[in-house]
């Protein structure tokens, strides 16, 4: 056959999400050679894949951007609280084209392996299309949730109408006067029901574990909102760097319990008014994560708006949630209110579970039979090292990352692991909590730091983290989690959402403010968890 194309670079950036163009940025403006690859057609990562109906970041749009660009973020325009995916990915592009950034990236190009070549003290990336890169540095923004979940329902293939997952959406499925049926109800699955409700014949959300959202205060920005924004954006950032959620939202240390029983009613309808899930969560007390009275005092809040809103009973009862307000917080624009159409239905799972998918509809194990034409799946991602565990990643001595991992996944410092030499991992396990791009632009730093040191510092241009540190790293994570109720609460966070997978810390639970300055110690010790040569 043909002899595969073969590119020698400094640095090899995977992904073109948030995180692959801030890599190709930053890398090439430090002058290095580089390369981005993406296996979809164009850049935006979750962006480029997430266009369900209602597809919208939860994070304030001031905030949902990068902040390296100062000129950009006063003048880029954009018209609501929060942005749907269509606008997120016309920024993302706006960015790759101020920045001349196409020029480093080729899509339709998927990494299939990746080996660490001892002798040359470099990477092979082989690409599913026959490319094959040559590179020092590796580094991987593969998504911290872009690994589709799909369930496990006998019958699947059976289905005579349409599946199709939220994270692999196609706009040409028909769902204007159609039967729907929808599997899961966590932040997509609330997205898109409240978005799909008015314009289908019928909605059936077969719902398993019910969860708490409260509105998302989503509007048009009022006039005067953004020259304030703009006004004050030195000091906004600043606030965000210094904070432990960087949601933009203040992080009370008001004890629930210490509040009067009306006092706590006023507090969580205040944030319930202005909207936002982490500000439910971290703004009117400090300890509704931690403290199982003050997390039943915000389940009750929520439980009884649902009763205020949905007029059904029936519905009520199955929309309200009974574990603890411990998963990531749900914000909507109105899901508990779709429940009040007729043409809007509930199964709970927890009293009659699923038996399994036929080519007609979904049946449950009280024989039930739900006709549908279109099922949706917004069941989620194989989050985390999903992404890492599908490619072959060899290093040192043959060690495959998926051996590396199979205790559970670590990173020092959420970007590197021992046996794996100048590989650097964006949004992987082990990174702070936090709003994502902002956390992703600092792992960057740290890693264009890790890098610039290799090259200029290093004879070997070799940055490799030691056994000890990563497992220090790992138990600092260990020890963070406990005493939060996270820890206590199944969710993907832990990586319960995935059958067979080994539960493990996989984030970093001390606030992105302290990451940071953990970050700003570790570059100004000279990289003392790296092996020194
Ligand atoms: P999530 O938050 O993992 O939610 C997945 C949903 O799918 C959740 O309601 C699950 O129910 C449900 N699910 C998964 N498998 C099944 C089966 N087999 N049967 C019934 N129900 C099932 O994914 P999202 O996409 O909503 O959000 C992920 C993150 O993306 C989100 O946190 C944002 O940061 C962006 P369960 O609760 O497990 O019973």
């Amino acid at each position: 056959g043909p002899v595969p194309e073969t590119l020698q670079v400094d640095a090899l950036v995977v992904g073109a999400g948030v995180g692959g163009i801030y890599s190709t940025y930053n890398l090439s403006r430090a002058g290095f050679n580089v390369q981005c690859i993406d296996m979809a057609g164009d850049i935006g990562g979750t962006w480029y894949w997430n266009t369900y109906p209602g597809a919208m970041s939860d994070t304030e749009t001031y905030l949902y951007r990068y902040s390296w660009d100062k000129e950009d973020l006063r003048t880029y325009p954009w018209s609501k609280h929060y942005v749907y995916q269509p606008e997120i990915l016309e920024y993302l592009r706006h960015i790759v084209k101020k920045h001349d950034l196409r020029k480093y990236m080729r899509f339709s190009t998927e990494m299939d392996s990746a080996s660490w070549d001892e002798n040359t003290g470099s990477w092979t990336i082989s690409c599913t299309n026959g490319l094959v890169i040559k590179a020092r540095y590796l580094i991987n923004c593969l998504g911290l949730l872009s690994k589709p979940n799909y369930p496990d329902i006998p019958g699947i293939s059976s289905f005579a109408g349409k599946i199709i997952h939220t994270a692999k959406w196609d706009n040409t499925v028909e769902l204007e006067g159609k039967k729907v049926g929808i599997i899961g109800n966590g932040s997509t699955g609330v997205q898109v029901m409240t978005a799909i409700a008015p314009k289908v014949r019928h909605l059936i959300s077969f719902q398993r574990h019910p969860q708490y959202s409260v509105p998302s205060g989503q509007g048009l920005i009022p006039q005067g909102y953004r020259e304030k924004i703009n006004q004050n954006y030195d000091r906004i950032w600043q606030d965000v760097w210094s904070s432990s959620t960087a949601f933009g939202v203040p992080e009370s240390t008001r004890k629930t319990m210490e509040a009067t029983p009306e006092e706590r009613r006023q507090a969580f309808q205040q944030v319930w008014d202005q909207g936002n899930g982490f500000r439910f969560m971290f703004s009117a007390f400090g300890d509704i994560t931690t403290n199982l009275e003050a997390n039943e005092e915000a389940c009750n809040f929520i439980r009884s708006k649902i009763d205020e809103i949905v007029k059904d009973p029936k519905k009520a009862k199955a929309l309200k949630p009974c574990d603890l307000y411990a998963r990531r917080p749900l914000c909507d624009s109105g899901y508990y209110q779709i429940f009040n159409h007729d043409n809007v239905d509930i199964v709970d799972l927890r009293e009659t579970p699923i038996d399994k998918i036929v080519p007609d509809g979904i049946k449950t194990k009280d024989g039930e039979v739900y006709k549908l034409d279109v099922l949706i799946f917004a069941t989620g991602f194989d989050a985390i090292e999903g992404n890492y565990l599908r490619i072959k990643i060899t290093g040192r001595d043959g060690e495959t990352i998926k051996k590396h991992w199979e205790n559970g996944s670590t990173a020092y410092g959420a970007v590197a692991c021992n046996g794996f030499p100048n590989m650097f991992i964006v949004s992987g396990p082990q990174g702070a909590f936090a709003n994502f791009p902002v956390v992703i632009e600092s792992e960057i730093d740290f890693i264009t730091e890790c890098i610039q040191h290799a090259q200029n510092k290093k004879a070997d241009h070799i940055m490799e983290v030691s056994r000890e540190s990563e497992q220090q790293w790992s138990d600092l994570c260990d020890q963070l989690v406990e005493g939060s109720l996270f820890k206590t609460t199944a969710s993907w966070i832990f990586g319960a959402n995935v059958e067979g997978r080994k539960l493990s810390t996989k984030f970093y639970f001390g606030g992105l403010n302290r990451y940071r300055e953990w970050v700003q110690k570790e570059i100004n010790s000279g990289f003392p968890g790296f092996i020194s040569s």
